[in-house]
């Protein structure tokens, strides 16, 4: 009897060792190069559970934006991870797309539709019909508790989920954004201090941060840090591992990289930060927690930009930063963790294991040489 019991914790410690409890993972986005890179850690990582991928308007439409998706699931054999669409518009509607081509191609990821996998008509219709990105969050985060909901795009469907069910912020176990800013650095028009997921879509921006504290990675933590960074890890290396979706990933950024270098701008880690920080929140290095809302004055050079209650923050001499004195201001600004600094070498280390992994399917770890043929 003591024996079996012995045995029985035995195995029972064993299963516990070897089996941590996955990171369940809710992903939205817009579907551009660097999401389809930051998707890729997540679909591979085996600390990850990916419970469904939902897309937004951003830099292409919603709908391409499952395509994308859709593209990236085949290659890796993950035909399984629903996609669910949802908001071709932002909350004040700002009509069409104009999809930036020179730094993402006409479909957001290189324009490049025979690289292998190649883009099919089929990749438009994997998505869940019968259900729209917001009621699949709703729904899910119902189903399943712990649910990290990480935002890659303009954050339309999670405000529409907050809003038609305001449950949602407490069922979720964290929001994780890659968007905003809190020094005002913008990178979408030269007349704008806003960056481009929450320019795309402010009053969505402003519903999200006035309704649950979130970790954010700004873009200005991107621009201030990538170029540092790129001392301590070549960027490039993922892609020139010579796997299925090292090659995929490198087709698909070959056009945002050479633009990159002829506007002298550096090709850096972005989403990809956002999804290593919600599998492993170590990751995150360094941050600030800011009291904060969004600028949504029409026709002005901030809307879109991230405002900061700096008066409500002490120094601290620990961290040799300000923090927020209380998780919101006299003005009911919720306090976000702005992420300041990260480890740049797990983030890579997190894509050369995307790009190396076999995956469901072993046809993703053959090796390719550079025109897609085996080797
Ligand atoms: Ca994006």
């Amino acid at each position: 009897m003591i024996r079996n019991l012995i045995f029985y914790c035995i195995f029972v410690s064993s299963i516990l060792t070897i089996s941590p409890p996955l990171v369940k993972i809710i992903i939205d986005t817009d579907g551009v190069y660097d999401d389809i890179r930051a998707l890729s850690i997540a679909l591979t990582n085996p600390k990850v559970e990916v419970i469904a991928i939902t897309t937004v308007h951003g830099g292409i439409s919603a709908n391409q934006s499952a395509a994308n998706v859709a593209r990236l699931l085949r290659a890796l054999g993950k035909e399984d991870v629903p996609i669910f669409i949802g908001s071709q518009d932002s909350l004040v509607p700002k009509g069409p797309i104009e999809v930036w081509e020179d730094l993402f191609g006409s479909d957001g990821i290189g324009g490049v539709p025979d690289a292998n996998p190649k883009a099919l008509p089929s990749d438009f219709t994997m998505a869940n019909k019968q259900k729209s990105a917001v009621d699949a969050i709703i729904e899910l985060t119902n189903l399943t508790g712990g649910i990290v909901l990480v935002g890659l795009g303009p954050l339309t469907n999670i405000a529409l989920a907050l809003r038609k069910d305001p449950e949602v912020s407490k069922r979720i176990k964290k929001v994780v954004l890659m968007g905003g800013n809190y020094l005002g650095i913008g990178n979408t028009l030269i007349n704008s201090t806003a960056e481009f997921n929450f320019l795309m879509d402010p009053e969505a921006a402003h519903i999200v941060l006035s309704s649950i504290h979130t970790t954010i990675i700004p873009w200005d933590t991107c621009f201030l840090k990538g170029p540092e960074y790129n001392e301590e890890v070549d960027y490039e290396e993922s892609l020139n591992q010579k796997t299925l979706l090292s090659n995929f990933l490198n087709n698909i950024t070959t056009r945002g990289r050479q633009y990159n270098k002829l506007i002298g701008q550096i090709y850096a880690f972005v989403d990809d930060i956002a999804i290593a920080i919600a599998i492993d929140r170590t990751v995150a290095t360094k941050s600030l927690k800011l009291c904060a809302s969004v600028e949504l004055e029409e026709k002005s050079f901030t809307r879109g930009q991230v405002a900061v209650d700096w008066l409500s923050t002490k120094y601290d001499p620990v961290d040799r930063s300000f923090k927020s004195i209380g998780d919101k201001n006299d003005a009911n600004w919720l306090s976000h963790t702005f992420v300041t600094e990260y480890d740049v070498k797990e983030v890579n280390k997190m894509l050369m294991e995307a790009v190396n992994h076999p995956g469901k399917s072993t046809k993703n770890n053959i090796k390719f040489d550079e025109k897609n043929s085996l080797l």
